[in-house]
């Protein structure tokens, strides 16, 4: 080559910058971090009604006046395919038909295999500093401000399947840190099905629809799910959960959230601790009753979205505080004789308190779910400096299966350039091209080291926020496929679990086991759980045999009784009231001033107030009507008032021919299904004026507990008294024992 064609002899291009000549040596000096790309924004956040919730906005595809194709170009007629002729064939040539077309087709990526059903929301994380003595994590420290995206989600159910449905919940946030994006892909329930991840592909098999019909949906009452139940004693806990009033919460909102590992934090001085990870919410833990579920799934299978979404729209934004129980970071990994390892146990709060270290704040509803909710990508991997995980055979397996089930679902490895994906850290990374590649990467040697680029990347020190592992001892030992002996006792923290809930809570799970084994057809599979229940509770056992026609077992093995824990009850104590919704059952006849009186007071209280009307319009006075009888069910309410509904004789509010009640007393019959429910569901009543005859007609003593006559005021103040504890538990007491 000569001389004046060498690349190093070019003579230099007009107003390029000078280049100096590359060195020969690797660069030992880092450049300055480089800005965060365009593609590495914030995920855009503003609520359904525009409104901008400060981060950084994204390309809006739906902006500008005139429709265009994908290439931008104008387009004049959407609605009519080119044509040889208005009655004849159409054109290949017509591009945007194909393209229109085309586009979708592909327009649904697979689901999740497991929590593929799930609702969402952008909020902030706000930490309180108490951490800072056990984690070096920067977001921790005290009033770092982190913005977060959290999704909710059913395990079972495909993504159109119902909200109420008994099942686990999954509570999964992501933390967009300055070191990085931080990821807690934890439960409602803070045990799980099996203590090794070699198993989840059997526990999911076979609690998904049986394979043939590929029924019931959303379920586990169906005989696959009782079949590996009641093989595996090790998944009673979970089991026992979801069984509990918490397999079916009354909304996201009012649910605990648990990062269910043990994981290993560490604090600037390099001492670790172990930790269990907590969400409380605000507003309370309450369930729905299983009848309420069960309607609810028909009348409202969005139930649960709906909620969440509301109640951020109206400005109730849910909140959660943060909370850690401590733990030494002994060679044994154990505390109080509980292996921490184990991930089908969990720690009395009683014996390790939980410590607040932050608190939640969800403030923005998605701007578009399939953007935003369906292609969030969680990973219990996603970790920052001073969060580590523990050798819990169950997440060392989660830290395999989750970026490779986001490579099918996402469709490639550049899921983290997704505008939710995409960290608030900068991103320097040298991964490369691959399937959906967006960002158009600068530089040359995307490798280390190199002398091309500068040197860049640079790898940081652990004073730099780089993310070190805890180096940690291991015990020497041989490769086997087994469990540490502790693992063993799979039966007394669910005779512990049982024996703290209230006799009413331990009432419901009664039910619930013999409801779902109720719904097993291979009679074999009932007598081996009825097996389970015998080693567990030997009254538990009792009553569902007696339930499902069944001699109870006696118990096969000795199992060891803990002091109970009364914090996993949920009855008891009394929570905010605020975003409540209370139906005002009223009509023509009802005294307006008391109705707006009694609307204005429920305001007041924080609290959503749903007028319920024969038809749609007004109420005299101006009153909109928000629901009529065609379109209110019980579910919907907390709690119902009736301000001057049907009342007896009154024909014009019985619309229809069909009368309800006691002789004498017509009252539509949709309104006595309306009382009688909430009746049922143990939620408050209220009577403003002389609701006696509408109260008899749905068969409701106006003596019975929950139940409140009188002037709007006194009846608001004791509706709300009796909220603040969720439902009227004493209306149903569970029998003496
Ligand atoms: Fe998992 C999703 C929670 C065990 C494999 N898991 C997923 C989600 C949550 C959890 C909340 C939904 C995340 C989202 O909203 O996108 N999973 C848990 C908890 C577990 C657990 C609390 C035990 C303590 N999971 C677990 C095991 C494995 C998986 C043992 C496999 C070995 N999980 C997955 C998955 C999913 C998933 C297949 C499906 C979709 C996804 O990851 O992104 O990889």
């Amino acid at each position: 080559m000569s001389e004046e064609n060498s690349p190093l002899t070019n003579p230099p291009i007009p107003g390029a910058p000078s280049v100096e000549a590359p060195s020969l040596a690797e660069p030992v000096e880092p450049r300055e971090p480089l800005p965060p790309k365009p593609d590495q924004d914030a995920p855009e956040t503003v609520s359904p009604t525009g409104t901008p919730t400060g981060a950084a906005k994204t390309v809006n595809s739906q902006s500008g006046r005139f429709l265009t194709t994908a290439q931008g170009t104008r387009v004049a007629d959407t609605d009519h395919s080119l044509k040889a002729g208005p009655r004849g064939p159409v054109l290949l040539q017509d591009h945007h038909l194909r393209e229109k077309i085309t586009h979708f087709d592909h327009e649904r990526i697979p689901e999740r295999v497991v929590h593929a059903r799930g609702a969402g929301a952008h909020g902030t994380f706000v930490a309180n500093g108490a951490a800072t003595g056990v984690t070096k994590a920067g977001f921790l420290a005290k009033d770092v401000e982190t913005p977060v995206f959290v999704r909710f989600s059913t395990v079972l159910g495909s993504r159109g399947s119902a909200d109420a449905v008994r099942d686990t919940r999954g509570f999964a946030t992501k933390f967009y840190t300055d070191e990085g994006t931080y990821d807690l892909v934890g439960n409602n329930i803070p045990v799980f099905f099996i203590q090794d991840s070699i198993k989840f592909p059997d526990v999911v098999h076979a609690a998904k629809p049986h394979p043939d019909r590929e029924i019931p949906q959303a379920q586990s009452a169906h005989d696959t799910f009782w079949d590996f139940v009641s093989l595996h004693s090790e998944a009673q806990a979970h089991t026992m959960w979801n069984m509990s009033d918490r397999g079916i919460p009354r909304s996201y909102r009012t649910m605990e959230g648990f990062g269910v590992h043990t994981f290993r934090l560490q604090n600037a001085a390099g001492e670790t601790t172990l930790v269990k990870i907590h969400w409380k919410p605000k507003q309370g833990v309450h369930s729905l009753v299983w009848e309420e579920a069960q309607i609810i799934n028909g009348m409202d299978p969005d139930f649960h979205r709906r909620d969440l979404a509301d109640s951020i729209e109206a400005g109730a934004f849910p909140q959660w505080d943060l909370g850690i129980q401590t733990f030494p970071d002994t060679e044994d990994e154990m505390f109080e004789g509980i292996d921490l390892l184990d991930p089908t146990k969990f720690v009395p709060e009683e014996l390790a308190p939980v410590q607040i270290i932050g608190t939640m704040t969800l403030n923005a509803n998605p701007t578009n779910y399939f953007a935003e909710t369906e292609q969030i990508a969680f990973h219990p991997g996603h970790l920052v400096p001073g969060i580590d995980v523990t050798n819990d055979p169950l997440l060392q397996g989660r830290l395999f299966s989750y970026i490779d089930t986001q490579i099918s679902r996402l469709g490639g490895p550049n899921f983290a350039q997704l505008p939710i994906n995409r960290p608030h850290a900068p991103v320097n990374d040298m991964l490369r091209d691959g399937m959906h590649q967006t960002a158009v990467h600068g530089g040359v040697a995307p490798y280390r080291p190199n002398s091309l680029d500068g040197g860049c990347p640079f790898l940081a020190g652990e004073d730099m926020s780089a993310y070190i592992e805890v180096p940690q001892e291991l015990p020497a030992s041989s490769k086997v496929r087994e469990s540490p002996a502790t693992f063993e006792d799979h039966f007394s923290q669910v005779r512990m679990f049982f024996k703290s809930l209230t006799p009413l809570e331990q009432d419901h799970v009664i039910s619930s086991y013999t409801f779902e084994l109720g719904k097993v057809y291979e009679e074999n599979l009932k007598v081996r759980q009825l097996q389970n229940l015998a080693n567990i509770d030997e009254r538990l056992c009792a009553e569902v045999a007696s339930g499902l026609g069944l001699t109870a077992p006696a118990p096969t093995v000795q199992v060891e009784d803990h002091e109970p824990s009364p914090t996993v009850s949920q009855i008891g104590g009394t929570w905010p009231v605020e975003g409540r919704i209370i139906g005002v059952i009223a009509d023509a006849n009802s005294d307006v001033t008391a109705v707006a009186q009694l609307t204005s007071s429920i305001h007041d209280a924080g609290m959503v107030p749903l007028i319920i009307a024969p038809t749609g319009g007004k109420l005299d006075g101006g009153m909109v009507v928000q629901r009529t009888y065609l379109t209110a069910r019980s579910t919907e309410f907390d709690a119902l008032i009736i301000a001057g509904a049907a009342t007896p004789g009154d024909d014009a509010a019985n619309s229809r021919d069909a009368k309800a009640g006691s002789p004498g007393v017509t009252i539509d019959p949709r309104v006595a299904l309306l009382l009688s429910e909430a009746f049922r569901h143990s939620k408050a009543i209220g009577g403003v004026g002389d609701v006696t005859s509408v109260l008899q007609a749905s068969a409701i003593s106006p003596e019975a507990p929950g139940v409140v006559v009188g002037d709007a005021t006194p009846v608001l103040t004791t509706l709300t008294e009796l909220l603040s504890r969720h439902r009227v538990w004493d209306r149903f007491p569970a029998p003496a024992q």
